[in-house]
């Protein structure tokens, strides 16, 4: 039998899936019995109350007075050593390569050999960093010098391989989700502070970052309720939000629109709805496709990135060419006019949930990676 490990978990704790993926594993890897050890500037928001077997170790930037920029990147790479010295950490699982995966490079440097890095790539590390000349020489070594790299999709993993001329093998280990966390039915009394009952609902869940392609979620909503009364819920926020307030006035749907902001509990809300909405220009998996999945709600999407690999046009959700609205808005009717096409999509999405991206056996993968890289295997 292997033994159990300590492993050092660096993320984004407040941004976006890439945070949301390295808490939720780290919670399943302590529940098997390793020793996980988060090392992060703040609490990660999914963290939620006590976990056996779960430490937090907070990152503390200096702001003396010299520092134009506060040097976040140093204090977490000298963090990193510090905790692993002291906890005798067996590997650093460190999520998004800028600047988790030089830090913990740094950190190896000042721990010795025998502390391991496995790097997870989740998108835009690659597909935008990737590309900017003042990161990329960085983030090429940071990869070749990680003791494993893992790629979120397909189509991830092809692309860094291109982008970063990579000749280094990297796994393909796609994101999962809990599916404990999404049984819950959908809160009548909730649905009826949005929508009466013979309404469909919408919604959209990001960062509000261009590549979201806001502008395009709206246009769906506005073709789409024409046909089918409907409402549209936002969770979120960002750099295009004012854009999106702005664009729903301009239609006259603010009484459709709902603006929710920020949400902790977003299975509740994704439970709500009927449809979500993914029209990204790029996207290296869509992690909130897959929490609708799994909460059994369709998406109607993009075929950006790595989408169509979580997504499966015509069997749990529906796919178009980015920036085709219409084709998106005709879908979506399609799907909410058809009780039975949006059962069916609804059931083969949760259980695809359940099967191809299950905890259990995702959690394992990373598992046999980690005893890989610390020779047990
Ligand atoms: O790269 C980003 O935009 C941020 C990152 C995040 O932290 O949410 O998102 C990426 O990682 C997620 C988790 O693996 C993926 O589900 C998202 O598709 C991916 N975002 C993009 O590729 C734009």
């Amino acid at each position: 039998m292997n033994p159990m490990l300590k492993i050092g978990i660096a993320c984004y704790p407040t941004l976006g899936g890439s945070g949301v993926v390295a808490t939720e594993l780290g919670k399943m890897l302590a529940e098997k019995g390793h020793e996980v050890h988060f090392i992060t500037d703040r609490m990660p928001f999914r963290l939620g109350q006590f976990h056996t077997n779960i430490f937090y170790h907070e990152v503390e930037v200096s702001d003396y007075y010299v520092f134009r920029y506060p040097p976040y990147d140093l204090a977490l790479a000298n963090k990193l050593a510090q905790v692993a010295k002291q906890e005798q950490l067996d590997l650093l699982h460190v999520h998004y390569a800028v600047p988790h995966a030089i830090c913990a490079y740094l950190a190896k440097q000042m721990v010795g050999e025998h502390l391991k890095v496995v790097t997870t790539l989740h998108g835009t590390d690659i597909t935008i960093l990737g590309h900017d000349p003042s990161l990329r020489d960085l983030i090429r070594m940071a990869i070749h010098e990680s003791d494993a790299v893992t790629a979120v999709s397909r189509d991830l993993m092809l692309e860094t391989y291109d982008v970063l001329a990579i000749d280094k093998e990297i796994d393909l280990v796609y994101n999962f989700v809990d599916p404990r966390d999404y049984m819950t039915p959908a809160n009548p009394q909730l649905r009826a502070g949005f929508a009466q009952p013979q309404e469909k609902i919408l919604l959209h869940m990001s960062n509000f970052r261009p590549v979201k392609r806001i502008t395009d979620v709206i246009d769906i909503f506005a073709a789409v309720h024409r046909q089918v009364p409907s409402h549209l819920i936002f969770v979120g926020e960002g750099p295009d939000l004012a854009k999106a307030v702005n664009q729903v006035k301009e239609l006259g749907l603010t009484n459709r629109v709902h603006f929710l902001g920020k949400q902790n509990n977003v299975a509740e809300v994704i439970g709500l709805a009927d449809l979500l909405l993914l029209p990204s220009e790029k996207e290296s998996f869509g992690l909130v496709a897959l929490e609708a999945m799994a909460a059994g709600v369709p998406t109607i999407g993009s075929e950006a990135g790595g989408i169509p690999e979580v997504v499966r046009h015509g069997i749990d959700g529906f796919l178009a060419s980015v920036g085709d609205t219409q084709q998106m808005a005709a879908y979506a009717v399609q799907l909410l006019r058809d009780p039975q096409l949006w059962s069916d999509f609804s059931r083969a999405g949760m259980q695809q949930a359940r099967m191809k991206f299950s905890a259990a056996s995702v959690v394992e993968q990373y598992e046999d990676i980690y005893y890989r890289v610390v020779g047990n295997s």
